[in-house]
């Protein structure tokens, strides 16, 4: 089972990040994960504070030698370079408590006033301190190591933009790796370029009268073979597991995969995907409504997960408040932060979603170091081949 943890508090020294059971032999350099943090740190729309103050560097402590995985537990620090300018607020030592000030005005749509109830806390810090997305530069980094293992096995993801405030992409007759440049080439994600001048133009008028906005993004898994995942028991299913890891990435407050939602809609004559056979392509189904899984376990089509974001609580014009001590209502604070974040949350999506994806994969697959991996998956490959094979110009 691959596995990770985080520790790390958004203005403090920076955060850990362990993950076991990376296999050995996996090829794995500082500047790969960089990278992939970059992509996170990118798209308009975003803070002053990503954009110019953190540089999202990973420190490897433990787990590569040599550029390459040698089997034990893999971990990462990564610094935040705000916390020079935090150094009092985020003290470790009870003396610099007595110069603190309190938040006590807690922001709607944020932890603050759960967490504080939850922890027994009286200061609002010690709960977005933890709850904020800044943490999701740590689960980048455990992604991208997944990423790259999938990558072995010719197993891409990838996510583009849907959606900003309403502002819908139109769907484009492209081929995955196109869908994937495009995206790349955009500040938003967007494939759509009528659109993402809409978006763009959203983003402006947001930030001017300082509100935020939410969105969807797409992560599409392509060139996974069928029969990863299990209907085995209920926590084996692929849909649930993956659900799980993109809910969880802050802000998502929706997640379908394949037509989702929309398929409530439909009768079943138009929702199920026709299974089709062909001499080159062998089983194969002629819509994906099933968004590439089936009982829980992928189908062998492109597995799509799409996520709903709500926009970010903290607005530059603040919402109504109550204050913790005089139990006044009072406007929430006014702190620093992004305006949309959907573009870093489709880089998040790749992320968690890899995480899932290696994880089904490493659990049918088993092998402590990349060749047994790999024969293993050569080897099932070979059975499944009268089903499945990979068709890397259909996707
Ligand atoms: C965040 C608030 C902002 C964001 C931060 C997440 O930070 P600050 O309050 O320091 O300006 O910039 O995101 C990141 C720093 C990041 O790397 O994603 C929040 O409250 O969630």
């Amino acid at each position: 089972m691959i596995k990770y943890k985080t520790a790390g508090e958004s203005h403090g020294r920076g955060f850990n990040v362990i993950i076991t059971g990376v296999p050995a032999g996996l090829g794995l350099k500082a500047s790969d994960i960089d990278s992939y943090l970059a992509r996170r740190r990118a798209g308009y729309g975003r803070g002053l504070r990503v954009k110019s103050i953190e540089k999202d560097k990973v420190q490897i402590i433990s787990g590569i030698r040599w550029g390459e995985t040698i089997g034990s537990p893999v971990s990462f620090f990564i610094e935040n370079k705000d916390w020079k300018n935090w150094g009092e607020v985020m003290s470790v030592d009870p003396s610099a408590k007595s110069a603190a000030v309190f938040m006590r005005r807690p922001r709607p749509g944020h932890a603050d006033l759960a967490g504080l109830i939850k922890y027994g806390r009286d200061d609002i810090r010690d709960v977005l301190e933890r709850a904020s997305a800044r943490e999701t530069v740590a689960r980048v980094a455990a992604g991208s190591v997944c990423l790259k293992l999938l990558d072995k096995l010719s197993i891409r993801i990838f996510s583009f933009t849907e959606d900003i405030a309403g502002i819908r992409a139109e769907a484009a007759k492209l081929n995955y790796a196109e869908i994937a440049s495009k995206a790349a080439a955009s500040p938003l994600r967007c494939i759509d370029k009528k659109a993402e001048k809409k978006m763009l133009r959203a983003i402006d008028a947001a930030a001017k009268k300082g509100d935020t906005l939410g969105g969807v993004f797409s992560v599409v898994v392509s060139g996974l073979p069928p029969g990863f995942g299990s209907y085995d028991e209920w926590e084996n299913r692929l849909d649930g597991r993956l659900a799980k890891a993109v809910m969880a990435i802050p802000s998502v407050k929706g997640v379908e995969i394949g037509a989702g939602f929309g398929a409530s809609s439909q009768p079943g004559s138009k929702v199920h995907d026709v299974i089709c056979y062909g001499r080159k392509d062998l089983f194969y189904r002629k819509s994906n409504n099933a968004g590439g899984i089936e009982g829980g376990v992928s189908n062998g089509m492109p597995v799509i997960v799409r996520a709903a974001l709500k926009p970010i609580p903290s607005l530059g014009k603040p919402l109504m408040s109550v204050d913790l001590k005089t139990k006044k209502t009072v406007l929430a604070p006014v702190v620093r932060g992004d305006v949309c974040v959907v573009p870093a949350a489709g880089v998040i999506g790749e992320a968690v979603v890899a995480v899932e994806i290696a994880n089904a994969v490493m659990e049918k697959l088993g092998g402590d170091c990349m060749k047994d991996v790999l024969a293993n998956y050569g080897s099932y490959l070979k059975r499944i081949r009268p089903f499945w094979t990979r068709r890397p110009d259909k996707e």
